[in-house]
């Protein structure tokens, strides 16, 4: 059929568009993850036009500030997107409009008189109502960025495909600190990062500032994280220099309108490294008033900075005991310096010795416990999840609930060092709730670790939340599709710590793909079963920490001859002929007693030990009995093929979704779930042939054999490994 030129534009500019979007499942255009979770895709025909009911117009003041200006251009661009029109705005209301303000900056919101009160700082209302017979729906919050989140809540509804006809809702986040740690180097190496460089252009910035700043900043307001981290743990004195405080304004300048504010990683030693001071020590008058001047240099640039993060004595990092003091002096000299200016301190508990012969898991509970209650108030104590360091699974750290008059708060990997890289679909919401649900029982029943951080068990001031982030200059953010999800799930959970990962699951599937219930279906399944999986294939039934040394990549769980005792992976299995396991009960290191009694009696117990964290806490014999029936050998064996096949049917979950998602982001997704299942392949075969040596065991029938030799894994070497 032959065209002419009319035809032609009619059906490209109108008949195709209509029908792409009228073809459920289908994809507009080309995707390559760039837009996240935010592409506003047009809203399906059957609820198209009762969405463009409710917003036939955004009613704004006549003028506004800038973080209210943000607001309403998300809604702006969101409501026009998904609905194919250009959606007004307006100062008066009309039928059907969404007034978005402030009680402050809008008359005719206060006119409402909307119970804001319970909202705090940050919180949202939103509410469909009649003003004088005039349907509206109201987005109302005490605060400009109260409407940031309220807009993407109510965009959020749209998204998911939820009716927005009579909504009556508030939301305020549980916990006041919702941070992002960036391990980035000022060189742009991302320690453990698996997503290309780091997106901070250093070099280039303050004179360009790339627009992928202001694309961040939005991602982040989108699922509520308040705060950005912007340099590595493991510090470098130049951070505070003058010139990179200019470039740590000009990123604080792009994230103010979305409510994020800048904090700094610090290095303990940065007046000797920078203006050649004799000392760091804590306590040394000259050293205090390096550090207070320095934070006032800091605030004349940026007025709302948010504070420092410190790794020190850990890892060979400088600190406070280089001087024979502790940790709360040097967490409290630096919260002297920033308390004049509303900044905190995030002292991190991450601190286990070479030289100290305990047992590495218990050593940061030894080590803080003394000082509980002498840091100061502006001080919060970060603490990893678990007592090790962000393993596929490690039961809570017992520093939770442990320090009542110490200010805890939760630091999260968001990067998979230990779960595979970007290239393994691991969906983390999963590990986080497990977290968050777990119960200290320190005061009784119900003292869950989300209620030790949201500051409810022990009546904190401040509470805080961190996720060492998966991001890079990636085109796609996270240096995988999924991995998004992982961003996604840690902001959400850092708002509320009680929502479900399911819903959080299903909720970023919808808008990062389809909201057809088939998909979402079957992409939730997949995602949920996920962490499970990698569990298995990668160190089932408690063990921890045998993967390869310094990339931390792939299994090596024989190598048992580094200086440093503790970074040794024999040091966390010890398999030999007799048994494996790590006994951590009175008989062994006693970690257990480290516990509230209910916790420590429920892992001491053979009996009521939760079985995925059996050789955590138990040395056992290769023949010990499970509750399958099955002896522990066996039951090994079983967890790593289940972590294989699950790999496979993840991939065979996959494939079936095809016709709903664009052929890029399929094709990405596809051709990482065969890395995965051949990498997880190897980590069953590779771990199988090793303990079968340790223990003497010879494969149950039946078994697949490894396909390669002992030795072939023994002897892989992995010297570009990234993230190293
Ligand atoms: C470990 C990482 C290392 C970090 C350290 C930390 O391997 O790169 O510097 O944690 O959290 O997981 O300080």
């Amino acid at each position: 059929m032959i065209l002419d030129d009319m035809s032609r534009s009619v059906l490209v500019l109108f008949v195709i568009p209509v029908l792409l979007c009228a073809w459920p499942g289908a994809y507009v255009s080309a995707e390559d993850g760039y837009d996240l979770w935010l592409r506003y895709p047009p809203v399906g025909i059957e609820l198209r036009a009762e969405v463009a009911s409710h917003a036939t117009a955004i009613v704004i003041p006549a003028t506004s500030a800038p973080t209210a200006e943000t607001a309403i251009t998300e809604l702006r661009t969101g409501l026009s997107q998904m609905l194919g029109i250009d959606v007004p705005t307006r100062q008066t209301i009309v039928d059907g409009a969404i007034l978005v303000g402030t009680p402050d900056s809008n008359p005719l919101v206060s006119g409402l008189e909307l119970p804001l009160d319970d909202l705090g700082d940050e919180g949202y209302l939103i509410r469909s109502l009649q003003v004088s017979g005039t349907k509206i729906t109201v987005i109302a919050a005490k605060s400009e960025v109260g409407l940031v989140y309220g807009v993407f809540g109510l965009l959020r509804l749209i998204q998911t495909g939820q009716d927005i006809a009579a909504l009556d809702m508030v939301n305020a986040p549980k916990i006041e600190l919702r941070l992002l740690n960036h391990w980035d180097n000022l060189d742009r190496h991302v320690e453990r990062g698996y997503a290309g460089q780091s997106i901070w252009d250093w070099w280039r910035l303050p004179g360009f500032v790339d627009p992928r700043y202001t694309d961040y900043a939005r991602a982040n307001a989108s699922i509520g994280i308040n705060g950005a981290v912007l340099n590595n743990v493991n510090a470098s004195a130049q951070v505070l220099s003058a010139r990179y405080i200019a470039k740590a304004a000009a990123l604080a300048r792009v994230f103010r309108p979305y409510g994020i504010k800048v904090f700094l990683s610090v290095r303990f030693s940065s007046p000797v490294e920078l203006d050649g001071l004799k000392t760091a020590d804590p306590l040394n008058p000259a050293v205090r008033d390096w550090w207070k001047a320095k934070a006032t240099e800091i605030y004349e640039h940026i007025p709302d900075f948010g504070g420092f993060l410190v790794k020190a004595n850990s890892e060979g990092q400088p600190g406070p005991q280089d001087y024979g003091r502790n940790h709360a002096d040097g967490a409290n000299m630096l919260a002297e310096a920033l308390d004049p200016h509303g900044g905190v301190v995030m002292w991190r508990a991450f601190v286990y010795a070479q030289d100290n012969p305990e047992d590495r898991v218990k050593q940061a509970l030894n080590e803080f416990k003394p000082l509980d209650g002498e840091f100061a108030d502006n001080v919060l104590v970060q603490v990893k999840n678990g007592p090790l360091d962000f393993q596929p699974r490690e039961p809570f750290s017992p520093m939770f609930g442990m320090m009542p008059e110490t200010q805890l708060m939760m630091e999260f990997q968001i990067t998979q060092e230990y779960l595979g890289f970007s290239t393994h679909m691991v969906y983390l919401g999963e590990l986080y709730r497990e977290v968050l649900a777990a119960d200290t029982f320190v005061r009784g029943e119900g003292s869950t670790i989300a209620r030790v951080i949201d500051g409810t068990l022990h009546g904190y001031k401040r509470t805080g939340i961190a996720g060492v982030a998966n991001i890079g200059s990636d085109r796609d953010w996270t240096g995988s599709i999924f991995g998004q999800a992982n961003w996604y799930a840690f902001g959400r959970l850092a708002w509320n710590p009680d929502l479900s990962s399911r819903q959080i699951a299903g909720e970023w599937l919808k808008m990062t793909f389809s909201t057809d219930p088939e998909f979402v279906g079957a992409a939730t399944e997949m995602m949920m079963r996920s962490r499970e999986a990698v569990v298995d294939y990668m160190t089932p039934l408690g063990l921890a920490h045998i993967m390869g040394t310094g990339h931390h990549y792939g299994p090596a769980p024989w190598v048992s001859d580094l200086d440093r005792p503790e970074w040794n992976p024999y040091y966390y299995h010890r398999a030999d002929s007799e048994g494996i396991g790590f006994d951590r009960t009175s008989q062994g290191s006693n970690a257990t007693a480290q516990y509230a009694a209910p916790v420590a009696s429920r892992f001491s117990n053979l009996e009521t030990v939760p079985e995925e964290y059996l050789l955590w806490f138990h040395r056992l014999s290769w023949d010990f009995q499970m509750r399958s029936g099955r002896t522990l050998w066996e039951e090994l064996l079983a967890h790593y093929d289940n972590g294989v096949a699950e790999v496979e049917a993840m991939k065979a979950a996959w494939m079936s979704l095809k016709s709903y998602v664009d052929p890029g982001r399929f094709k990405k997704t596809a051709q990482y779930l065969d890395i995965q299942l051949e990498e997880a392949r190897w980590w069953r075969d590779a771990c199988i042939a090793y303990f079968a040596r340790q223990s003497g065991k010879s494969l149950p029938e039946g078994a697949r054999p490894p396909d390669r030799s002992l030795e072939y894994y023994m002897s892989l070497e992995f010297p570009y490994a990234p993230g190293n």
